[in-house]
C-alpha cells in the first residue's frame, strides 16, 4: 500500500511534537496505513493505489487531513495535537480534547444530520476523527469576508441549535440518563480556554491580549465601568454554572460550513459540553457584527443590509423549531406553555450578554477575526470602537424583553456617533 504526499505539514515545531508525544502525528505518508488499521473505515477508500492527502488546519488547534483516493472518495481525519496550534508547544492542551468533538459529532448527527458533518471513526489513542469531507463547502466566515451571500444558513444554524437544546436537554432526555451525560460530557481543558479568553482576560490587563493603540482609550473605558464588568462576570457564572444542553460550545461563523443549494453545517465542535444554550446563539451573533461592520466600512451597502437580518434570522429558526419540538417534551405538566416562554427570555438573555463577550474577545482579548483584522488600520479602528461600545451597551440591557434586533440597532446607534464625528474617530477623543 502507497501514499503519495502531496503536501506536508512541513513545520518544525509538529515536527519536534512528533518526537516528543506519545501518540504518533499523522503525515499525508502514513494516513494509508492509518485507515487500514480502523475497521469501521474499511472499504471507505481505496488504499491499493496511491492517496492524495492535503494538510488544511487553518483553525487554532488541530491537524487537519482531506484525503482523496482515485475513484474520487474522500474524508476528513481530524488529529488534536498536545498543544494550542496557533500558540505551539509553550501552551500545552491534553488531546483527550477530541473525545468531547466525537461525542458531539454522534450525538448531533443523530438529532441534527442535515447540519453537521457525518461521523465515521473515532481513534481514541492517536487521538483522531474521521468524518464526512465537505471540500465542496466554504467557511462562513471566509465566504462573509467575500461579500458572498449564503441565503438560509442563519435559519439553519438556528434550526441546529434548536434541536441540540431540546433534543439534549431536560426537555428530550430521562432525567437520570440527563445526569450521566451531563457528566460525561465534561470538557474542563477546553472550557478553562472559554473561561479565560472570552470571559475573564479582556476585561483586564492581561499578557495575551492585543489591540490597536488607537483604540486603548475606549478599552480603558470598558474595563473601569464596574457595572459592565459584572454584567460579564454574570456571563460567566452561567457558562460555567448552567448545564442546559450539550451546546457545540464555539459556534462562530468560522466554525460553520456553507454551500449554496444545500445546509449549513456546523463543525469543529471540540469545546462541546453541557452549558446554556445562549452561549451558541451568541458566537454566532457576534461574528454577524464582525461581519456586518466590515461591510458597512467597505461601503458594501446591500451585503450590509443582508447580513444585518442575520441574527433575526437565527433566532427565527431557533423559536420556530423548539415550538415544533415542543409537544415531544418530557414531563409536559410542568414544562408548560408559559415556561416555554420564560425560557426563551432566558436564553434570549444570555445569548445577548454573551454576545458582549464574543465581540470584546475577538478584538481586545487573544483570538481576533479576519473580519477585522484584514481591514486598513483606519476602518480596522473604527470597527472596533463600535464594536466596544455595542458590547458594553448589550452588557447592560441584555435582560429586557425578547429582541432578536436590539444588536444591530444598538451597532447602527454606535456607527452613527461615530460617523457623525462624535467621536473623533482614529484620535479617541471624545
Ligand atoms: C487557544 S484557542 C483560541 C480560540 O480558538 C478556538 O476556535 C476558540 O474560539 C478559542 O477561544
Ligand atoms: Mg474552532
Amino acid at each position: 500500500m502507497t501514499t503519495s504526499a502531496s503536501e506536508s505539514t512541513g513545520n518544525a515545531i509538529e515536527n519536534a511534537s512528533v518526537r516528543e508525544s506519545s501518540y504518533e502525528l499523522l503525515t499525508p505518508e502514513t494516513i494509508a496505513a492509518f485507515l487500514d488499521s480502523r475497521p469501521t473505515l474499511t472499504g471507505m477508500l481505496d488504499t491499493s493505489t496511491p492517496l492524495e492527502a492535503h494538510e488544511i488546519g487553518d483553525g487554532n488547534l488541530n491537524l487537519i487531513f482531506v484525503v482523496h483516493d482515485r475513484t474520487g472518495s474522500s474524508l476528513v481525519l481530524k488529529q488534536a495535537l498536545p498543544y494550542v496550534r496557533m500558540a505551539g508547544p509553550s501552551w500545552p492542551l491534553t488531546p483527550e480534547r477530541n473525545t468531547s468533538e466525537a461525542r458531539a459529532l454522534r450525538v448531533h448527527g443523530v438529532l441534527a444530520p442535515e447540519y453537521v458533518p457525518a461521523f465515521y471513526d473515532f481513534d481514541h489513542d492517536r487521538h483522531v476523527i474521521t468524518m464526512e469531507d465537505l471540500s465542496a463547502f466554504e467557511v462562513w466566515r471566509g465566504a462573509l469576508n467575500r461579500a458572498e451571500r449564503h441565503d438560509g444558513a442563519a435559519n439553519d444554524m438556528g434550526i441546529y441549535i434548536a434541536r441540540v437544546a431540546f433534543g439534549t436537554s431536560a426537555f428530550g432526555v430521562e432525567a437520570k440518563e440527563l445526569k450521566s451525560r451531563v457528566a460525561e460530557a465534561v470538557n474542563p481543558w477546553l472550557c478553562e480556554i472559554t473561561e479565560d479568553l472570552v470571559f475573564s482576560e479582556p476585561y483586564i490587563e492581561a499578557e495575551r491580549d492585543w489591540y490597536q493603540g488607537e483604540v486603548r482609550d475606549e478599552v480603558e473605558t470598558l474595563r473601569s465601568d464596574r457595572r459592565f464588568v459584572a454584567a460579564i462576570g454574570e456571563m460567566k457564572f452561567a457558562f460555567m454554572t448552567r448545564a442546559e444542553a450539550l451546546i457545540h460550545g464555539d459556534l462562530h461563523t468560522g466554525s460553520v460550513m456553507v454551500h449554496n443549494g444545500t445546509t449549513a453545517r456546523a463543525f469543529d465542535s471540540e469545546f462541546a459540553y453541557y452549558g446554556p444554550v445562549g452561549f451558541d446563539l451568541s458566537c454566532l451573533f457576534g461574528n454577524y457584527l464582525f461581519a456586518y461592520l466590515r461591510a458597512v466600512v467597505l461601503e458594501q451597502d446591500e451585503q450590509a443590509e443582508w447580513i444585518r437580518t442575520l441574527p433575526s434570522q437565527t433566532w427565527e429558526g431557533f423559536v420556530a423549531e423548539v415550538r415544533r419540538l415542543w409537544p415531544d417534551r418530557i414531563d409536559p405538566a410542568v414544562f408548560n406553555d408559559e415556561y416555554l416562554c420564560a425560557w426563551l427570555d432566558s436564553v434570549h438573555s444570555d445569548a445577548i450578554g454573551m454576545t458582549a463577550a464574543e465581540l470584546c474577545r475577538r478584538t481586545i482579548g487573544y483570538a481576533h477575526v479576519s473580519d477585522i483584522e484584514t481591514l486598513e488600520p483606519l476602518e480596522r479602528a473604527k470597527a472596533v470602537r463600535v464594536t466596544l461600545r455595542t458590547a458594553r451597551r448589550i452588557a447592560l440591557e441584555h435582560g429586557g424583553h425578547r429582541d432578536p434586533e436590539l444588536l444591530m440597532s444598538v451597532a447602527e446607534e454606535e456607527l452613527a456617533k461615530i460617523l457623525k464625528g462624535t467621536v473623533r474617530y482614529g484620535l479617541g477623543t471624545r
